[in-house]
């Protein structure tokens, strides 16, 4: 997919989330905002820009290996800031291999639950789309040994397989089949890895490989609630919201309007209300 510019938001929000706080917004930005009327977070908004490299040669199957790895040195630099500050974590994308920064940044981040219709297994050599978003688990991988890649020299995988758990799989290629493994230990520090496709494509239409029969709105917040439950939500990506491929106004609010109701509910708004007595 083109990209005619590369851009990144990033939210952290203090925890406890609940808490009565200002916005804390330095910056201003076109991207949906989690505001604190919304969640009650203390939220802090920055925003990234990153650099397009000319010239920028695909390496084996890997299309714009320098400007997506250099970009993600920079994501993974912000992300290790905000978890030293002590927060949690949001990226709003941008594609999903924007999680090769974020998790890298994030470092503790076994389990990662990975939602997504997509296994984004593929390496530079088995990648059929030549597509980086859908090879970042590749890159993260320890078993998997991904190494070469321009732009990525900085990387190094922080991944075992048996830290993986995936939700929504429905469109695996045959190479992606052979390297997969769920198992999840719940004990450590959770890093959600949320692809908007893993949801079914009414709910969000505007993303750029939609595949039928996914998971519901319902299923979908339940995991969210579930997982801010455990207490151990430390880092969320929320990716493949793509504005720009919504057909009416109507499928972009539908697709803003279903992450923002899934980022909500992963920082704790419950359906049955809120109450800040809870907290
Ligand atoms: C396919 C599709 N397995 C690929 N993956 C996508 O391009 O590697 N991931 N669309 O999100
Ligand atoms: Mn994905
Ligand atoms: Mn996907
Ligand atoms: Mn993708």
């Amino acid at each position: 997919r083109q990209h005619p510019e590369v851009e990144g938001l990033l939210t952290s929000a203090t925890s406890p989330i609940f808490q009565q706080g200002n916005s804390g917004t330095d910056q201003q930005s076109h991207l949906p905002k989690v505001t604190p009327a919304a969640c009650r977070c203390d939220v802090k908004d920055r925003e990234l820009k990153f650099d397009i490299i000319p010239n920028d040669h695909p390496y084996h199957n890997a299309k714009n290996p320098r400007t997506v790895g250099r970009a993600n040195e920079k994501l993974a630099s912000a992300v290790e800031e905000v978890k030293k500050d002590g927060r949690t974590c949001l990226v709003v994308g941008g594609d999903h291999s924007l999680a090769i920064g974020s998790i890298s940044g994030h470092a503790k981040t076994e389990p990662v639950i990975w939602f997504d219709a997509h296994a984004d297994i593929n390496t530079p050599l088995t990648s059929l789309s030549g597509n980086m978003h859908g090879q970042p688990v590749a890159f993260l991988l320890k078993e998997l040994k991904v190494s070469g890649v321009p732009g990525f020299e900085w990387l190094k995988p922080c991944l075992s397989a048996e830290d993986i758990v995936y939700i929504g799989l429905r469109d695996v290629d045959d190479a992606e089949h052979s390297l997969m493994e769920d198992t999840f230990k719940a004990s450590k520090p959770i890093h959600l890895s949320f692809d908007v496709d893993g949801l079914d494509p009414p709910l969000t239409p505007a993303t750029g490989t939609p595949v039928p029969g996914g998971v519901t709105l319902r299923e979908g917040i339940y995991v969210a609630e579930q997982l801010y439950k455990t207490g151990l939500l430390s880092a969320v990506d929320t990716v493949e919201i793509n504005p720009r491929l919504g057909k009416t106004q109507e499928e972009v609010d539908s697709t803003v309007n279903t992450a923002v109701s899934i980022i909500l509910s992963g920082f704790g708004k419950a359906r049955e209300g809120s109450h800040s007595c809870s907290y």
